[in-house]
C-alpha cells in the first residue's frame, strides 16, 4: 500500500498541466450539416482531459485521447443560437487547464460559390509554383529557408497565388472558365531527404506531401490570399477547383511518428506494405481482399503514410477537412488525387457529406488507366458488383488521352478516337469525363509532336464530348519531357524573364499561332451550345478522317478532322442530322453552304442529303449552316 502511494505521488510529480498548440478544424459554422463537429486537439499531457465551454450554445461531448497524450478528440455541438466569434474552449485535467482556441462562424454565404463544373466549362491546370511569381518576398520564406532555386527542377521557383491573381485577366481572355490548382496544403519546410533527383534531395514544391491539412504553403501565400484568389476568379466568372489528397500524407507529416489513433494509418513507418498499383484487382469480383490489400493500403513510393479511411475517426477527420476547405474558400470543385487507392465505400460517405452541404459541388477523381472498362468502374451514378456507388461525379479520360496522343502524333489511325468513344456506354455519365492532352504528370504533347499536330489535337479536344482541360503553357505549345521537365516556368511569369508570353508581343510566331488557335476554339465552344451539351453522332471514322456531329435540338455542328498530310475529300451521309426544314424550303436547289466556324477550311457543300468537303491536310473544321 505504501509503495502504491509512492508511485501515485511520483506520477503526480511528473504529470504536467495540459498544453494545446493546435485545433483542427480551427472554426466551424452555425447550421452546418456536420454537427456535432469532431475537433482534433494537439498538444501535451492531454490524457484524461475533459473539454469545457464557457457558454451553453457550444456543447463539448465525449473526449478521447491517444496513449501519448498528444492528441485529444472532442465532439462539439454548435447550437443554432450560438453567436459567431471566438469561442475558446477549456481543456481540463487534474493538473491544470489549457485554452483551446476555436471560433464559431456565421452560417455560410453561398451566392456565387460552390458552383460545381460541367461540360460548359474549360478547365485550366496550374502548378502554382511554376506559373507566375507575383510576390518575390515569399520566394524564400524565413520558416523554410533554402528551398528556392529556379535552376533546380525540383526546388521551389517562386510562383504563388498573387501571380495567379495577376494573370486572371489573361485566363479570362483565353477563354477558360475554371482553374485547377495543384495542392496548396502546407508542405514540409526542409529538404525532402527521402526522395532524390540526380542523387540530391528534393523539395515538395508540387504540394502533394501535406504536413498540415489545415495549413497553406507559405511559398504560395496564406488562407486570406487564397480566399482573395477565389473571390477574384469568381468576379471574372472563373471557377476554382482545389486539388485534395485523402489517400496519404507527406513523408514528414507529424502523424507519421505520433498518430492520433493506433489505426490512423495502414501500418507504421517501420512496418507497412508498399503499393503495388494493381487497380484492376479492385474492379475484379474474383479478387479476394488479400489481393487488393497492397493497392488499397500500400504506401506510395514506400514512403507516403497511407491513411486508413476504415478508422471512423480518420474518415471523419478527412470529411470535415474537405468541407472546411470548401466552406472557407468558396471553391467550386475538387480534383481528388489517387482516387482508386482509397476504399470506394469511403468515397460514397465523403461524396454524400459534400453534396449534403454543397449540392451543386462536383468532384473529378484521378483514376489513371487507359482501359475504359476499368475507369468507368470508379465513376459514381450506379452501384457496382460490390453494391457500392462511389458517387464520384467525374473522372479524367485517360483512355481518350492515350488515343489522342497517338492519333495526333501520327502513330495511330483517326478511327481510334471513335473506338474509345464507343465505350461511352460503360460510363454512368461520359459527358462528365475531363478530357485533356497532357498534365503535370505526363510529358507535354509538344515534346513529341509539332505545333500543327498540337493545334489539330486541340480542335478535337474542344469539340468532343466531356469537360476539356488545358495544362498551363500548352496553349502556347510549351515543350517539356516527363516530370520534372513538363513543369517549366511559364515564360514571363517572373520579372527577370527575358520575354513575356502572357502578352502577344512576347510570343514567338509559333506560340502566337497555337495561342490564337486555342483561344478561337474556346470562343467557338462557348458560342455553339451543341459542342458542349450535344450528343455525338459519328459520320465518318476511318484511317485518316474522323467526322462527327454534336447534336442538340435542331442544331448540329459537324466536326471534320483530317489527320493525313494530304487533302481528303470527305463525304458524309446526313440523313440522321436534324437540319432545320426552313433551310431546305429557302433553297430549292437543295444546295447549301456550310462554313467552318474556325475560318480555316473551305466551305462544305450540302447536296442531296450529303455533306461534302475538300479538307486540307492536317486540318480540322467545325461546320455550321449559313454565315
Ligand atoms: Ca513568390
Ligand atoms: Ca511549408
Ligand atoms: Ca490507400
Amino acid at each position: 500500500m505504501k509503495r502504491l502511494v509512492l508511485i501515485l505521488a511520483a506520477w503526480r510529480l511528473f504529470a504536467a498541466a495540459p498544453e494545446v498548440d493546435k485545433v483542427e478544424p480551427p472554426n466551424w459554422w452555425v447550421g452546418n450539416s456536420i454537427n456535432p463537429v469532431r475537433l482534433l486537439i494537439h498538444g501535451k499531457d492531454l490524457k484524461g482531459a475533459t473539454v469545457k465551454s464557457l457558454q451553453p450554445a457550444v456543447r463539448p461531448g465525449r473526449t478521447q485521447a491517444n496513449a501519448a497524450g498528444t492528441y485529444l478528440f472532442v465532439e462539439l455541438e454548435i447550437q443554432e443560437n450560438a453567436r459567431p466569434g471566438p469561442f475558446p474552449l477549456q481543456v481540463v485535467t487534474p493538473e491544470g487547464t489549457a485554452t483551446a482556441p476555436f471560433e464559431v462562424l456565421a452560417p455560410l454565404a453561398r451566392h456565387g460559390r460552390f458552383q460545381g463544373f460541367s461540360p460548359d466549362d474549360v478547365i485550366y491546370l496550374i502548378m502554382p509554383d511554376r506559373f507566375a511569381d507575383g510576390d518575390p518576398t515569399n520566394d524564400d520564406p524565413a520558416v523554410s529557408r533554402g528551398l528556392f532555386d529556379r535552376h533546380k527542377p525540383r526546388y521551389y521557383h517562386g510562383g504563388d497565388f498573387q501571380g495567379i491573381i495577376d494573370h486572371l485577366p489573361y485566363l479570362k481572355d483565353l477563354g477558360v472558365t475554371a482553374l485547377w490548382l495543384t495542392p496548396v496544403y502546407d508542405n514540409v519546410n526542409h529538404l525532402n531527404e527521402r526522395e532524390k533527383y540526380d542523387g540530391e534531395p528534393i523539395t515538395d514544391y508540387h504540394g502533394y506531401g501535406a504536413v498540415d491539412f489545415y495549413g497553406v504553403e507559405e511559398h504560395f501565400g496564406d488562407l486570406a490570399l487564397l480566399k482573395k484568389l477565389v473571390d477574384s476568379a469568381h468576379g471574372l466568372g472563373l471557377k476554382v477547383i482545389q486539388d485534395q489528397v485523402a489517400n496519404h500524407t507527406g513523408p514528414y507529416h507529424p502523424w507519421a511518428t505520433d498518430s492520433p489513433t493506433p489505426t490512423w494509418f495502414n501500418g507504421t513507418v517501420e512496418n507497412h506494405l508498399a503499393n503495388t498499383w494493381q487497380i484492376w484487382t479492385l474492379a475484379d469480383p474474383r479478387a479476394p481482399a488479400s489481393l487488393q490489400k497492397s493497392t488499397l493500403e500500400g504506401w506510395f513510393l514506400n514512403i507516403l503514410p497511407d491513411l486508413n479511411q476504415n478508422d471512423p475517426l480518420t474518415a471523419q477527420y478527412l470529411i470535415q477537412n474537405t468541407l472546411w476547405w470548401i466552406g472557407s474558400t468558396g471553391i467550386d470543385g475538387i480534383r481528388e488525387d489517387t482516387l482508386p487507392y482509397v476504399p470506394r465505400s469511403f468515397w460514397r460517405e465523403w461524396m454524400q457529406a459534400i453534396k449534403r452541404e454543397y449540392p451543386a459541388f462536383r468532384v473529378v477523381g484521378e483514376m489513371w488507366d487507359e482501359d475504359p472498362a476499368l475507369v468507368s468502374f470508379f465513376q459514381g451514378g450506379r452501384a457496382q458488383f460490390d453494391e457500392v456507388d462511389s458517387r464520384v461525379d467525374a473522372l479524367f479520360d485517360f483512355p481518350l488521352f492515350g488515343a489522342m496522343r497517338r492519333v495526333f502524333a501520327g502513330k495511330a489511325p483517326a478511327e481510334d478516337l471513335a473506338k474509345v468513344l464507343a465505350h461511352n456506354r460503360l460510363y454512368a455519365n461520359p459527358n462528365l469525363l475531363v478530357t485533356f492532352l497532357g498534365s503535370h504528370d505526363t510529358a507535354r504533347f509538344r515534346n513529341e509532336a509539332n505545333a500543327d499536330d498540337l493545334k489539330l489535337a486541340f480542335t478535337f479536344l474542344m469539340t468532343t464530348r466531356g469537360i476539356p482541360m488545358v495544362y498551363y503553357g500548352d496553349e502556347i505549345g510549351m515543350p517539356g519531357g516527363g516530370d520534372p521537365d513538363n513543369r517549366r516556368d511559364f515564360p514571363g511569369g517572373w520579372k527577370e524573364d527575358p520575354r513575356n508570353a502572357f502578352e502577344a508581343s512576347g510570343r514567338t510566331p509559333e506560340e502566337r499561332a497555337v495561342f490564337e488557335h486555342v483561344r478561337k476554339l474556346m470562343g467557338v465552344r462557348a458560342k455553339l451550345e451543341p459542342l458542349r451539351r450535344g450528343s455525338t453522332l459519328d459520320l465518318v471514322a476511318k484511317d485518316q478522317v474522323y467526322a462527327f456531329a454534336r447534336v442538340s435540338g435542331n442544331v448540329a455542328p459537324v466536326v471534320v478532322i483530317n489527320t493525313d498530310t494530304k487533302p481528303e475529300t470527305v463525304s458524309m451521309e446526313t440523313s440522321e442530322l436534324p437540319i432545320p426544314p426552313q433551310i431546305v424550303v429557302g433553297n430549292p436547289q437543295g444546295a447549301r453552304a456550310w462554313h467552318d466556324a474556325l475560318g480555316i477550311a473551305p466551305d462544305a457543300e450540302w447536296r442531296d442529303g450529303r455533306l461534302t468537303v475538300e479538307m486540307p491536310g492536317r486540318t480540322g473544321a467545325v461546320y455550321v449552316i449559313g454565315r
